[in-house]
């Protein structure tokens, strides 16, 4: 989608601080961080969120990438939170699908 913010990093149109990055996804780091580490995933084709009907190739490529972002943020022994937020009574803020990726402390159950 020609007017997405998350479309134009995942296809470089924008440059993002990425992490991670397959033909199918990218990760990149949150521009609001709600904590240490703080990752969106995304797919690099436009999805509005979890509740369409994305490919199956496409959300096992968002796990994979999750697993990934965990191990090169260092996350991955200490522990951390995965989100993905789909439409108005969740807040979902950036029409994107994006999953978040979260850790680096003690998370609580408050966040996002
Ligand atoms: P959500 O509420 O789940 O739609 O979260 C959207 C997240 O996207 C929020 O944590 C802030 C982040 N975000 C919004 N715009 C940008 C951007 O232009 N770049 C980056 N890196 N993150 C963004």
């Amino acid at each position: 989608m020609s007017d997405c913010i998350f479309c134009k990093i995942a296809n470089h149109e924008i440059e993002g601080d990425y992490v991670y990055e397959d033909d199918l996804v990218c990760a990149f780091r949150d521009a609001n961080p709600e904590a240490p580490v703080h990752v969106l995933v995304v797919p690099k084709a436009h999805y509005v969120n979890l509740g369409e009907d994305v490919p199956d190739e496409v959300l096992a490529a968002l796990g994979r990438a999750v697993r990934e972002v965990a191990r090169r943020t260092g996350v991955d022994k200490s522990g951390f939170r995965v989100i993905s937020n789909a439409g108005a009574d969740a807040d979902q803020v950036v029409q994107h699908l994006h999953v978040h990726v979260l850790g680096g402390e003690f998370l609580g159950k408050g966040l996002l």
